[in-house]
């Protein structure tokens, strides 16, 4: 019999562990869901299906289970399930946990030695007629689209080398390629990365192997139609300090910030480091260049929004008194200066963006992002306390002016990622829906609502009711019917 989950905060309120699986046909719908909608909204997140081995975890430690929204005719369908990872087997198989802390083998069973701990619990993506369920701690794994069977631990034929992948690489829209990189690339806390491009049948075309100036996190990059950039987090990882029981990731606010920028067709000679310094840099929203000068877009928090990944001290700042700018910085491939320029976009809370993926990599207008808008109401007699990461708002921002668009879900509401899903394949760029999953908190349910991307103050037209609850999301992606013909 499994022992109940702990009382912490990973495992409370709304991100009570769920741990169910199944499917439902023909969600109720309250307004209309536009019948252009045509494919699919595919997420991620983490709900541990056995109660911590550790007696706690942070919740980035938990089996990912993924969720597909399917849409057709003004339908809307719902599949939930795991992944199958080797770890996930391996623990069903014992009826508990054998997995210790977050990317800390030295807390494992003994049993689980060579058994691949990764969660996949932080991104799905579809490249080369397989969706792939990532993190970055591990290979993906790839996943049947239709009916959400696991089929393997995915290395692209056994061609991808390193011991690990990111959650977050891009896919360019004129190619078809996806373009990524790993990061302690040969394991443990090296400084080792990777860059990889596979083409549109997912056969590897790049591979490029050098050293950053340090260990830390690479959580996400920007890849435009030469460049990519890999944005080094001051989150510094150690496995010195795992060894000792300690946690993998240390954040240090004398680093400063690092952007890595690889020519895509380069040697590891043309590579760049440029500096920032010390914040976060967060979530990319697009890159773009004109040959020579490298542009990038993105979220910079003003100190450590990883709560569970404190300094040295075991501090961290309280969410709510952090800033945000949105910037775009400019890197300079023909000046020596390892200075970039910034602009800033706009000062607002915005993060997990997304945009319009027919302009990845290209000059574009529009990003769709959720925001913590502190200045809104919230009522936590009746949605409870509010734990670790919250967003309450979705939006709509015209990169030109930084001026947004947003409708706020409520006081007893919160949101996870929004994603674009285009009118039609030709239409304008930013002409279609934005698609998230709103928790209702005082309900212990969830909605997933649809508004129109160009007038998100308007408020939702469907709300898509879901009689189950969603837990905390991490990352998830539109996909057209024309990506998985039916
Ligand atoms: C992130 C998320 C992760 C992880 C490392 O948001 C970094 C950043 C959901 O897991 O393992
Ligand atoms: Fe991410």
């Amino acid at each position: 019999m499994t022992k109940p989950f702990p009382h912490t905060p990973t495992f409370m309120t709304i991100d009570e562990p769920f741990r169910f699986e199944g499917e439902l046909f023909d969600l109720e719908v309250e307004g209309t869901i536009p019948d252009e909608l045509d494919g699919t909204f595919f997420r991620v997140g983490p709900d541990q299906q056995f109660p911590p081995k550790m007696g706690d975890a942070n919740p980035f430690n938990g089996d990912g289970i993924v969720t597909a929204f399917r849409f057709k005719d003004g339908h809307a369908d719902m599949q939930h399930r795991y992944v199958r990872t080797d770890r996930f087997l391996a623990e069903r198989a014992a009826r508990r946990g054998l997995f210790g802390d977050y990317r800390n083998p030295f807390t494992d069973d003994p049993s689980v030695k060579n058994i691949e701990r990764t969660v996949s619990n932080t991104n799905v993506v579809a490249h080369a007629g397989q969706l792939l369920a990532m993190k970055e701690d591990g290979p993906p794994y790839a996943m049947d689209p239709r009916t959400l069977e696991t089929r393997q631990l995915w290395d692209w034929h056994g061609r991808m080398k390193a011991t690990s992948f990111t959650a977050h690489p891009k896919i360019d829209p004129a190619t078809g390629e996806l373009v990524g990189y790993a990061y302690a690339a040969k394991g443990g806390d090296s400084r080792d990365i990777a860059f990889y491009s596979f083409d549109r049948q997912g056969r590897m075309t790049r591979e490029l192997w050098f050293q950053g100036p340090h260990a830390s996190m690479i959580h996400d990059c920007g890849v435009s139609e030469r460049y990519t950039v890999l944005p080094m987090i001051p989150q510094m990882m150690d496995v010195e300090r795992i060894r000792r029981g300690g946690i993998l990731f240390q954040w240090d606010s004398k680093v400063d910030q690092v952007y890595v920028v690889i020519p895509r067709d380069g040697e590891a000679k043309d590579i760049r480091f440029f500096r920032a310094p010390n914040a976060l840099p967060g979530h990319v929203i697009n890159a773009f260049d004109d040959g020579g000068k490298v542009y990038l877009d993105l979220p910079v928090v003003n100190g450590n929004v990883f709560w569970f990944f404190p300094d040295a001290q075991g501090r961290h700042p309280d969410p709510s008194s952090l800033r945000t700018q949105v910037v775009r910085w400019c890197f300079d491939m023909n000046s020596p200066s390892d200075t970039p320029t910034a602009s800033v976009i706009a000062e607002i809370s915005a993060e997990f963006p997304h945009v319009d993926d027919r302009y990845a990599g290209r000059p574009y207008r529009y990003a769709f992002m959720q925001a913590s808008d502190w200045t809104k109401p919230y009522n936590a007699d009746k949605a409870g306390p509010i734990m670790g990461f919250f967003f309450n708002t979705f939006l709509t921002m015209d990169m030109n002016t930084g001026k947004t668009k947003s409708w706020f879900a409520g006081d007893t509401s919160s949101t996870q990622e929004p994603v674009f899903a285009p009118t039609r394949p030709d239409g304008p760029e930013g002409e279609g829906y934005v698609l998230g999953v709103v928790n209702r908190r005082a309900e212990h349910r969830s909605d997933l609502v649809i508004l129109d991307a160009q007038r998100m103050d308007e408020g939702p037209i469907a709300t898509v009711k879901i009689p189950a609850r969603l837990k905390y999301g991490i990352h998830g992606n539109w996909v057209p019917a024309t990506t998985f013909p039916r």
